[in-house]
């Protein structure tokens, strides 16, 4: 049997419409199946899988996938064992803490035993650690920006694109802990046929980036 490229993208939401373009740009046509959990590509020897953002980096490390399009906020708050191969440029936003506006806020010693909302309590937890500073970490999964304004929490750790979300809930951005970007990850122990239609791949991926600047 010939050898394909397992590639796992978002099924839907902010990263599957850029994910779709790049393979596009790259020259790859996806036929669209009735089925949208798996599709072929008809000109380059890749199958994609779409799941949810979040499950990507245990599929690539487990090697149910070899490679995924995914937000390194997610690669970095899973752990997981997965190699970051290339930025991909799409998808950038930064993972910030945001206060109240009227808060005093000075440093980061002003989040000294506050309670911190988020969706990343392993990056914060890192964050938090590397700066010497002990706050509870309270973690939620969604609409993480209005905990301060129910009383759920002091502060928020959170994704911030335009900064519209934090304006419109009365908060202010005060740190950025991590910019981030959909990266290209791929399974740490591929065979070699693998790894040489990575690389063909990436050559397309890097000749598209560059087509752009
Ligand atoms: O269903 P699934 O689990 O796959 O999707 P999801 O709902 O977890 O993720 P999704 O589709 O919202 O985001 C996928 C990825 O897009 C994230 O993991 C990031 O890598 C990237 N990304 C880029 C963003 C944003 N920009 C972003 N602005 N993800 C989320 N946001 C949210 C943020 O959480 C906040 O609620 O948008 C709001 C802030 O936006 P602004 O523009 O108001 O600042
Ligand atoms: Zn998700």
């Amino acid at each position: 049997m010939d050898t394909k490229l397992k590639l796992a993208i978002q099924k839907s939401g902010r990263l599957y419409e850029d994910s779709m373009r790049l393979l596009k740009e790259c020259g790859i046509d996806i036929s669209n199946g009735v089925n949208k959990l798996k599709a072929d590509a008809t000109n380059f020897p890749i199958e994609v899988y779409f799941l949810r953002d979040d499950d990507i980096p245990q599929y690539v490390e487990d090697a149910v996938a070899d490679i995924g399009f995914v937000g390194e906020n997610v690669v970095y708050e899973k752990k997981k064992k997965v190699e970051v191969i290339e930025k991909l440029g799409f998808g950038k936003c930064r993972l910030s803490i945001a206060v109240n506006k009227n808060e005093t806020y000075n440093d980061v010693s002003s989040l000294a035993n506050k309670k911190i909302a988020t969706s990343y309590p392993v990056i914060l937890g890192d964050f938090l650690k590397g700066k010497n500073i002990e706050a509870e970490i309270h973690e939620i999964s969604g609409s993480v920006e209005i905990a301060p304004g129910i009383g759920l929490a002091n502060a928020i750790c959170d994704l911030v694109s335009s900064g519209s979300t934090l304006f419109m809930n009365g908060l202010k951005e005060t740190e950025t802990i991590l910019q981030s970007q959909a990266v290209l990850i791929r399974n740490q122990q591929l065979p070699v046929e693998k790894l040489k239609l990575i690389d063909r791949l990436l050559f397309r991926i890097q000749s598209v980036k560059k087509a752009k600047n």
